[in-house]
């Protein structure tokens, strides 16, 4: 017979499925409704394992549901905006767009050689302007709502890329990007106001979202609940926010940020020359670079603050660890309980008071050598002396200090409304016009979309081409009629991702983001992708979802019913795959050498999805060999020699039992256990193959099963398998993977007695059928029974007989 060789079937069965449009979705189709949803990648240039990782698994899962079913919608588009289009037009001097629509037709080719299930007909590059004609048009409706707004602050600013960045780009103090250390700059921009859906986007009730995604989404907002304190200053009132105020009596300092407002008119004069200097060297620190422990710095201002309880004197300082973007950007400095505040009062000797005392604890001594930071009780503090403090005691002080005028309620948020706009070319252009007699006019809806000027010219300084291209820039006021320019800014890419499951239901859809028709489709059943969106994409996505759904465009609360993140495939070494590091792998150069179903089920089994692990070169041969098998097993003939002692009941339950796994593992997204249970089928059948089961009706069901069983995961060679060996495929199209899947014969599936191999000293010389819950008696008399056993026992003195329950018996003999 014929060896098993990928090569020969798999382009054959990806051009045949296409022909006949076999994974093409039909809303009106029978079937639960399921939307399984892979991250769409960037249009790089090629598809990396990594892709292959994430995407091999969930194809397996949605085929899987398609045959048990559902009528599952699995699309794939491109996020197709974004730097590294822009980069390799000042590189290579190629055209921004030239360059990502190639790279999307190469990798277009490359999921195709996959074998997935994808529904191409539903693609689209959010770089389209038919896509991005939607981003446009939802700007202007969050502008109309007040969530879109432009305002001047301090803003994260990449001098290499020319750009500003939101604060989720900026990682430890560096662009994500480019890795260059992030500057802080005033300028005037653009915002979509995601803290007005803060404490909403903390409640997870309607999405089931790893843990790990919640935490830290959950601290990414960073709701801190507290008051607001107001102390007097030369410089007028100054308030601060404190997640403390049981610790006000014991506020001995206070400390502006170096960008506070206030600084300058708080600054003496004998004071401003260092003052200044500190300013200035503070500015060129990144936010972490402040935040780091180590010593505290910071210089006097010369003046003080009043008090508002006790009414001392209280000094007034600028340090950098106070963050200008946090709160006020001032704070009241409690440093007998606050660890950074009593390290910046032993720098600088400043004084400290108990305020807090651990229960039963002593007084604090004069030199203490750290603070107190628990909640305790409260002393030297008048009138709120004996209560407890922390979060016990917050509502009934702040009321007190509420009533005198000094303090109210507060609740804080480390999450900043989201910086929206780049000073970048390919993106999606900002729908504004800037008219000198009636100012900032949208564009008007007919007008849209604003399309990208062609052959823009990209400067080695990486200005913006928008500002450069004055043709582009000039246009007329919608409100005038006059002489008016565009705004020049784009959007920040993560808009493309914000949205896009809405599109994949219509992609072509013109009366708006998505026709809402189709809204029967929604949410995403199950939405899979890497962790590293835990907070920028999946935090934007949810917010945008809930804007939708406020504006009446949906009846969801959030786009994904259930996420779930893989792990991520190392190299060799264990450490992250890079060029530099020259431990990538090709997934093309797999393919070529063992076919895509090989490479689809070593990634499977290669580590439990969720975790990852690193990559085996030496592996890959193993589910190449496996396949090899299955393959003999439906085109070899029975193999000559003895014959195994198998049973239809024990061939039906090898299978139907397997069967029960494979369902339960499918549903619980548990892949590499799946490849692992068929590979031990395969075991069970090869042996069977030479027993009396084969031939039978039995062993025909086995084949048919196992061949269902082996679509998802493997869906070439289970198509072959199935057209050439399983008599007259059903089906319009005739696939395999539109046959119903197998249904689990619980009957055959448990079973109380299991088979288990006799060692006579060590050596396995034959096997018994006995029940599950034989007593270690019945199990040895059984074994004696057999006379394979009891030909090697007979004339021997029995010395020792071991019974391992469900695996094997062993009798010593001498
Ligand atoms: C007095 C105090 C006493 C504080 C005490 C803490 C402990 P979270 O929980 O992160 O919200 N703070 C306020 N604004 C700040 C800023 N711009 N930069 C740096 N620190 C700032 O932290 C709130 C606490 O962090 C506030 O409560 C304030 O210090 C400080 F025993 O006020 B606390
Ligand atoms: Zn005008």
């Amino acid at each position: 017979a014929e060896r098993y060789n990928p090569h020969a079937i798999e382009g054959k069965w990806q051009e045949q499925w296409e022909k006949d449009g076999l994974y093409t979705f039909n809303e009106d189709a029978p079937g639960e409704k399921y939307y399984a949803l892979t991250m769409f990648p960037y249009p790089s240039g090629n598809l990396h394992i990594g892709h292959w990782y994430a995407n091999i698994a969930p194809d397996a899962r949605a085929r899987w549901l398609r045959m048990r079913g559902y009528n599952v919608l699995f699309p794939m588009g491109f996020d197709a905006f974004g730097l590294p289009a822009e980069n390799a037009a000042i590189k290579n001097n190629v055209d921004p767009a030239i360059w990502t629509y190639q790279n999307i037709d190469h990798m277009t080719g490359q999921f195709k050689r996959m074998g997935t299930m994808i529904d191409w007909s539903r693609k689209f590059a959010t770089s389209d302007p038919e896509y991005y004609r939607w981003n446009q048009w939802f700007f202007i409706e969050f502008w109309k709502r007040g969530l879109a707004y432009k305002k001047d602050g301090l803003v994260n600013w990449c001098p290499k890329d020319q750009t500003v960045l939101a604060n989720e780009q900026v990682v430890n103090g560096a662009c994500e990007r480019c890795g260059t250390p992030v500057e802080r700059r005033n300028l005037n921009q653009w915002y979509l106001r995601i803290t007005d859906y803060a404490d909403e986007l903390l409640d997870f009730t309607h999405t089931d979202m790893p843990e790990k995604v919640r935490l830290m989404q959950t601290n990414w907002i960073g709701k801190s609940v507290g008051a607001e304190v107001t102390f007097d200053t030369p410089a007028g009132p100054e308030t601060v926010f404190t997640t403390r105020p049981d610790t006000l009596m014991g506020a001995t300092f206070m400390v502006l940020a170096p960008e506070h407002a206030k600084v300058r008119a708080l600054t003496t004069p004998e004071q401003r020359e260092i003052v200044e200097a500190y300013v200035k060297a503070a500015g060129r620190k990144t936010d972490v670079e402040r935040q780091q422990e180590g010593e505290k710095t910071g210089v006097f201002t010369g003046s003080f603050a009043t008090h508002p309880i006790s009414g001392h004197q209280v000094p007034i300082w600028v340090a950098d660890y106070v963050l200008a973007t946090y709160g006020s950007g001032s704070i009241m400095a409690v440093p007998a309980h606050d660890e950074r505040d009593f390290a910046f009062a032993r720098a600088f000797d400043l004084p400290i008071v108990e305020v807090i005392r651990a229960e039963g604890a002593g007084p604090m001594p004069a030199d203490p050598e750290e603070p107190y930071s628990g909640e305790g009780v409260i002393v030297n503090s008048g009138e709120f002396d004996g209560m407890p403090g922390g979060k016990a005691s917050i509502a009934t002080i702040v009321a007190k200090l509420e009533a005198q005028g000094i303090a109210r309620a507060k609740t804080t948020y480390r999450l900043r409304d989201w910086l929206f706009a780049r000073q970048r070319y390919w993106g999606t252009p900002v729908p504004f016009i800037h008219c000198e007699k009636c100012g900032m006019q949208p564009v008007p809806y007919d007008q849209l979309p604003v399309e990208l000027p062609r052959n823009v010219e990209f400067t080695p300084t990486g200005q913006s081409p928008l500002k450069l291209d004055q043709e582009w820039r000039s246009t007329t006021c919608p409100n005038c009629g006059g002489p008016a320019e565009r705004d020049t800014d784009t959007m920040d890419t993560f808009v493309d991702s914000s949205w896009y499951m809405y599109r994949y239901l219509s992609p072509h859809y013109d009366g708006g983001p998505f026709d809402p028709s189709k809204a029967k489709l929604l949410p995403v059943d199950l939405y899979t992708g890497g962790i590293e969106h835990a907070i920028l994409h999946l935090l934007y996505s949810r917010f945008w979802t809930k804007v939708m759904r406020d504006m009446g465009l949906t009846e969801q609360h959030e786009p994904f019913a259930r996420l779930r993140n893989q792990g991520m495939i190392l190299g060799e070494d264990g450490e992250k795959m890079s060029k530099s590091r020259g431990n990538v792998i090709d997934p093309d150069d797999l393919v070529n050498e063992y076919g895509a179903d090989t490479v689809r089920t070593f990634l499977m089994f290669i580590a439990p999805w969720e975790l990852g692990g690193p990559w085996d070169s030496r592996g890959v041969g193993g589910p190449a060999k496996w396949l090899g098998r299955v393959w003999n097993l439906y085109f070899e003939d029975k193999p000559v020699g003895p014959e195994e002692k198998l049973t239809e009941a024990d061939v039906r339950y090898a299978v139907h039992s397997t069967l029960k796994k494979v369902d339960a593992d499918f549903e619980r997204m548990s892949f590499n256990t799946i490849i692992a249970a068929l590979m031990e089928l395969t075991n069970t059948l090869v042996k069977a193959k030479r027993s009396p089961v084969y031939g039978t009706p039995v062993w025909d069901e086995a084949l048919s099963i196992f061949n269902l069983m082996l679509a998802p995961v493997a869906p070439h060679i289970a198509e072959e398998l199935y057209q050439q060996r399983l008599g007259t495929p059903q089906g319009d199209p005739a696939s395999v993977h539109v046959q119903q899947w197998p249904s689990v014969d619980e009957a055959a599936a448990t079973r109380d007695s299991v088979t288990i191999g006799v060692q006579v000293s060590g050596k396995v010389r034959g096997e018994v059928n006995i029940s599950k819950t034989a007593t270690p008696e019945e199990a040895l008399a059984a074994a004696k029974a057999n006379p394979d056993v009891a030909r090697f026992i007979e004339g021997k003195d029995v010395v020792k007989e071991i019974y391992v329950p469900g695996r094997i018996i062993n009798i010593v003999v001498r």
